[in-house]
């Protein structure tokens, strides 16, 4: 009893200690945005009591009794002043779930409702579901999109991998009680769905990713658009391909959207994932684009390349060389809380500001799709900055003694 007891105590604290935990912003290499030393979620950030039969006639061991695999993919949504992951819970048995985990400040103390969320089932139960984008929309309430996937039942006798995704969607008032709404109905397998914050000429806009199967993007092109009259019959009647997918580059074998996108005077400004094949595998980094405030599906800016890879020990997971993100959060003040998930494992944060974002799409170059296009694209800039070195900043250099800044900056890349 005792023992049993002690036991207890150390889980407990243990894991007090863990969400109590303060986070640490590490130095910006790039001056865009800010990472964080420590995961807000891991596995070992859900509930004691979830994990745990803390009876001791039915647990004489405390032993774990339901594995957590995995937290990851989480949509995002700022709630009565707290900021909330709907986090996509991988359990040992490698079913998603969806749970709300909440944080004061965005950077830590991230801690699970006791309960996870109970998702109504399709007409058609799913046998996984995962991925959720959170829309606060202009009609008043707020919209879950996220993959429902089911075992493809035309695959041939025996073959037990082969899936079918559909984008799931539920609404809610509250983030407790949820109202399942048909599954979108598409001519293709969608993954990466996203709804718009506002109407569109009176209509519901969704960003999309037809895809030619359960993985591959293929013929689909990359991000699309469409407008539907009715989220609680959400049909795709028609698609455009706003966001293109390009040869030897970092979405070249698919790409989705993130969380929706934010508004600001500029622009909407865009957040999604880019995906290419290596020796490694598949390597998913995100970047971001912007398109008109009067037309949503008209991109106005492009900077080439990724905005973040997966770095040190983001590079080692489930799936390794993951970046992925759907869930974002501006505040009052500019502010963005970029909540990403590296190789399918845990949550992280960045914090950047919305000026910054903006700065970054206006003007950073655009991918030229060549080595020659991207060299006088890196000439320009050297030229430029040749002339501004080389004239009134000639003398920086020589002010600094480099051994004392290296010291100043060392433990800061700890
Ligand atoms: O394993 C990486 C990601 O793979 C899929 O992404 P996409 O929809 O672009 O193919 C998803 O299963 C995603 O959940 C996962 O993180």
């Amino acid at each position: 009893m005792e023992q049993f007891k002690k036991k207890l105590q150390t889980l407990l604290s243990e894991h007090e200690i863990l969400l109590s935990r303060r986070n640490i912003p590490l130095r910006s290499c790039n001056g865009i945005f800010t990472r964080y030393k420590y995961p807000v979620l891991t596995a070992a950030h859900t509930p004691i009591f979830w994990r745990y039969d803390l009876n001791e006639q039915s647990n004489p061991y405390l032993m774990e009794r339901i594995g957590v695999n995995a937290t990851l993919n989480s949509g995002a949504i700022k709630w009565n002043g707290k900021y909330l992951l709907v986090v996509r819970v991988e359990g040992v048995d490698r079913k998603s779930f969806f749970a709300v985990a909440e944080s004061p400040n965005g950077v830590d103390n991230f801690r699970f409702w006791d309960y996870p969320i109970t998702m109504p089932e399709d007409v058609l139960p799913a046998t996984n579901i995962y991925d959720m984008r959170l829309t606060k929309h202009e009609d008043g309430w707020i919209y879950g999109i996220f993959c429902a996937e089911r075992h493809d039942d035309k695959a041939p006798i025996g073959d037990l991998s082969s899936a079918v995704a559909t984008a799931g969607i539920a609404r809610t008032k509250d983030l407790k009680n949820w109202e399942r709404l048909p599954d979108l109905k598409s001519k293709s397998q969608q993954r990466n769905v996203v709804l718009h914050p506002e109407f569109v000429n009176g209509k519901y806009a969704l960003y999309t990713r037809p895809q030619d199967s359960f993985i591959q993007a293929g013929s689909g092109f990359g991000i699309g658009w469409a407008l539907v009259d009715d989220m609680t019959r959400a049909e795709i009647v028609e698609e455009k391909i706003i966001d293109r997918r390009y040869y030897h580059t970092i979405k070249e074998v698919k790409n989705g959207e993130g969380p929706h996108p934010i508004k600001t005077p500029y622009g909407w400004l865009h957040l999604a994932h880019g995906v290419r094949n290596c020796a490694a595998g598949l390597r998913y980094v995100l970047y971001l684009y912007m398109t008109a405030l009067d037309d949503p599906s008209r991109v106005i800016a492009e900077p080439g390349g990724y905005f973040m890879a997966p770095e040190k020990d983001e590079r080692v997971g489930d799936v390794s060389n993951v970046l992925f993100s759907n869930g974002w959060i501006v505040d009052e003040d500019g502010t963005v809380f970029i909540y990403y998930a590296s190789s399918d494992t845990r949550m992280h944060v960045a914090t950047s500001t919305v000026d910054k974002l903006v700065d970054y799409c206006m003007n950073t170059p655009s991918d030229g799709l060549s080595s020659s296009a991207s060299v006088e694209t890196l000439k320009k800039l050297i030229d430029k900055n040749l002339k501004i070195q080389n004239g009134k900043y000639s003398d920086l250099n020589k002010e600094y003694d480099c051994v004392e800044l290296e010291n100043a900056l060392l433990p800061q890349f700890d």
